[in-house]
């Protein structure tokens, strides 16, 4: 019976168009499963637990949706503005309704916001959301976390947003990706404009980051309607994403000599739509 929910979901997210999709029981977050890739210092704490949140939930169901690398390319800028738009409502909107299918199937069943805040200067004062998908979809098995503190998967790297579903069926947990899917190579870090991610490797899990140097770039990018500004996910080598687009090279980003056409393309857009 527990299987057959599982794979009508599945089915739903194929004919919606939502290429990730994972499950993890409740429990995942009281005893993280020992195949996990990582050791973390600290744990979520138990009030951000779905358990927590919504008593009823037994599973933690987690759907992603790309960020197509040849738009995030043009980051900042007012295309890649829209896209980070169009992904959220489409992930709100698809949790919802699949919330919705399982509650009429006799599973109640309720969408989490894929944010959930209001505004980035709630974030500059408190950089936390009630729940994190982020932690969601690593227990769901559909990725590890990376020096970028975000998901890493094997299909995107960390170019997909999530969102996750609570509901009252029990469903089998998915396998845990157990391996390392981060190379260490630490270009999040070095490229990143405002020194958010830390740049010496040392074993602290997950590595220190200053959320606040990010949030006060996106907050100066939104003024000019270029937010979020996505360099660290831009280029990260991980991720089938960079082969099915043909830029397994990541040197595009840092020389033009070679990739002119790829320069003069992002400058075009730049220019166009936005503040400069
Ligand atoms: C707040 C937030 C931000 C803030 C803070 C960043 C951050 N890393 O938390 C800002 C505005 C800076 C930001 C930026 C970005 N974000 Co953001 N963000 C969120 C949001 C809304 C909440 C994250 C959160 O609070 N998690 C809850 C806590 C429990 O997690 P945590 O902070 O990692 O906590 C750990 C440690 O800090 C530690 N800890 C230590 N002390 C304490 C104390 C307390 C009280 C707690 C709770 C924890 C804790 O324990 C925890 C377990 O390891 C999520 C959406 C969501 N609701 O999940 C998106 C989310 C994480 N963001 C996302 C993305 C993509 C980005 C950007 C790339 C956007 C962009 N610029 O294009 C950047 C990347 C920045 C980066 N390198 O991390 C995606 C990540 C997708 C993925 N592949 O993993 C998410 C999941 C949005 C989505 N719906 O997909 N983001
Ligand atoms: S989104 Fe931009 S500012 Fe934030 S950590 Fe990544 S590179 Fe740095
Ligand atoms: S850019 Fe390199 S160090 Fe950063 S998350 Fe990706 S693989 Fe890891």
């Amino acid at each position: 019976m527990a299987e057959s929910i599982k794979s009508r979901v599945r089915k739903k997210c194929q004919e919606m168009g939502i290429p990730l999709v994972g499950f993890a029981p409740v429990e995942r977050w009281e005893n993280p499963p020992e195949e996990l890739p990582h050791h973390f210092e600290e744990w979520i704490p138990p009030e951000f637990w779905p358990q927590s949140i919504y008593p009823e939930a037994k599973t933690v169901i987690v759907i992603g949706l790309p960020v197509q690398l040849p738009i995030l390319e043009t980051a900042p800028s007012i295309f890649y503005h829209e896209l980070y738009h169009t992904i959220n409502q489409l992930l709100d909107e698809e949790a919802y309704l699949l919330s919705n299918y399982l509650t009429s199937q006799g599973h109640p069943s309720i969408y989490l916001p894929r944010d959930g805040y209001g505004d980035i200067e709630v974030l500059l004062k408190k950089p936390l959301a009630f729940f994190s998908h982020k932690h969601a979809a690593y227990l769901a098995g559909l990725g590890s976390i990376g020096w970028n503190n975000v998901l890493l998967t094997p299909e995107y790297g960390p170019r997909v947003r999530f969102t996750s579903i609570f509901t009252t069926a029990s469903l089998d947990g998915d396998p845990i990706i157990g391996y390392d899917l981060c190379t260490r190579c630490l270009l999040c870090a070095r490229t990143c404009p405002v020194h958010a991610l830390a740049t010496r490797k040392d074993e602290h899990f997950p590595p220190p980051m200053e959320k606040i140097n990010c949030a006060n770039r996106s907050r100066k990018l939104r003024k000019k309607y270029q937010s979020p500004c996505g360099i660290c996910i831009k280029v990260c080598p991980v991720g089938m994403d960079r082969v099915v687009f043909g830029r397994e090279d990541t040197s595009l980003y840092s020389q033009e000599e070679g990739f002119e056409e790829y320069h003069r393309a992002w400058e075009h857009v730049k220019n166009y739509g936005s503040k400069k």
